[in-house]
């Protein structure tokens, strides 16, 4: 008998930027409540799902700032969205902007954390690939500064003993870098998750830009595929603040098939029962570190000097 785990993909479409926490945290717990409906057990909600995507502007003043992001998790609104997941026996993703504070020093995050179904918090990531610039770009209709106001990530990949699996969080542009998942994989995750807001603008290069969703699609497949691992990978979508932002939420098996896709960019539930036994037959089979990348092939790997010729 296989050991499986029903996940979700809960997109949300946009969020404005007068949009409140309350009503915000509202949507959210109605996402939950008809992923609970189709048998659910695991929630995957986008990046920064608590706002709208505020690195598209550039703000100085620290107060409009501060307001973005969390200094609890949970927190007096996100209490709700914790309470509503503990009566359900839900497990959840969340993607936030983290204040926090340590020796005095404000730091600021762009923070996953993954809950489990008696809503406990059982791991937290910050993400380490941030996308974009730290300064405004001329001439970008969007900009993309979350190199600005965030830091890199200081927790590294980890990977989370939970729901009768082992599972790692990742945020964004984390799922385009290969090591991203490789990292996680031989730490034996199985799952993992990973909330993303995807401008088709990024670079204001049409010839690259009219591929965001190809490469999106592409980066997650490869990534699952290529680590024997399910991605269940979730959108803030829609035309949100005059930005375009991609939909596809989706679950994708080890074997890189796409098992469950929105069709939407607004708010929609993807579900799919994930055969956590299909990750360990890659595992065993095709992408068997032990058996196959021994430590000699990985010397000749990354030390190899080329040209080599016999
Ligand atoms: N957003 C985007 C992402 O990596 C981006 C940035 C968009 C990069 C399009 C490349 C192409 O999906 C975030 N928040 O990382």
């Amino acid at each position: 008998m296989s050991r499986t785990l029903v996940a979700a993909a809960a997109q949300m479409g946009p969020i404005a930027r007068s949009d409140t926490r309350k009503a915000v945290i509202e949507r959210l717990i109605a996402l939950l409540g008809e992923a609970s409906s189709r048998g659910a057990e695991l929630v995957v909600f986008p990046e920064l799902t608590l706002t709208t995507f505020f690195p598209r502007w550039h703000m100085t003043d620290p107060a409009e700032i501060d307001a973005f992001y969390e200094t609890e998790m949970p927190g007096p609104e996100t209490q709700k969205l914790f309470d509503a997941a503990k009566r359900l026996k839900i497990g959840f993703y969340l993607g936030y902007a983290e204040l926090a504070v340590a020796d005095g020093v404000k730091h600021r995050y762009n923070t996953s954390v993954l809950v489990d179904r008696d809503g406990k918090i059982v791991g937290k990531y910050r993400k380490i690939h941030l996308p974009g610039w730290d300064t405004p770009q001329p001439d970008m209709a969007s900009q993309h500064l979350e190199k600005y106001y965030f830091e890199p990530g200081n927790l590294g990949f980890n990977v989370f003993e939970t729901m009768g699996t082992r599972i790692g969080m990742a945020i964004c542009n984390d799922r385009r870098w290969p090591e991203t998942y490789r990292v996680m994989a031989l730490k034996g995750s199985e799952m993992i998750l990973v909330g993303y807001n995807t401008p088709d603008d990024h670079t204001g290069n049409f010839d690259f830009d009219s591929l965001t969703q190809f490469h999106n699609q592409l980066s997650i497949q490869a990534g699952a595929y290529q680590n024997s691992n399910w991605v269940i990978a979730t959108a803030k979508a829609g035309h949100e603040e005059g930005s375009n932002l991609i939909g596809q939420s989706m679950i994708v098996a080890p074997s890189g098939q796409i098992v469950a896709m929105a069709v939407s960019t607004a708010d929609e539930v993807v579900v799919a029962k994930c055969d956590l036994d299909m990750a360990k037959l890659y595992r065993k089979t095709i992408f068997d570190f032990a058996r196959h990348r021994e430590p000699e092939q990985y010397r000749l790997i990354v030390e190899t000097k080329g040209p080599v010729t016999d």
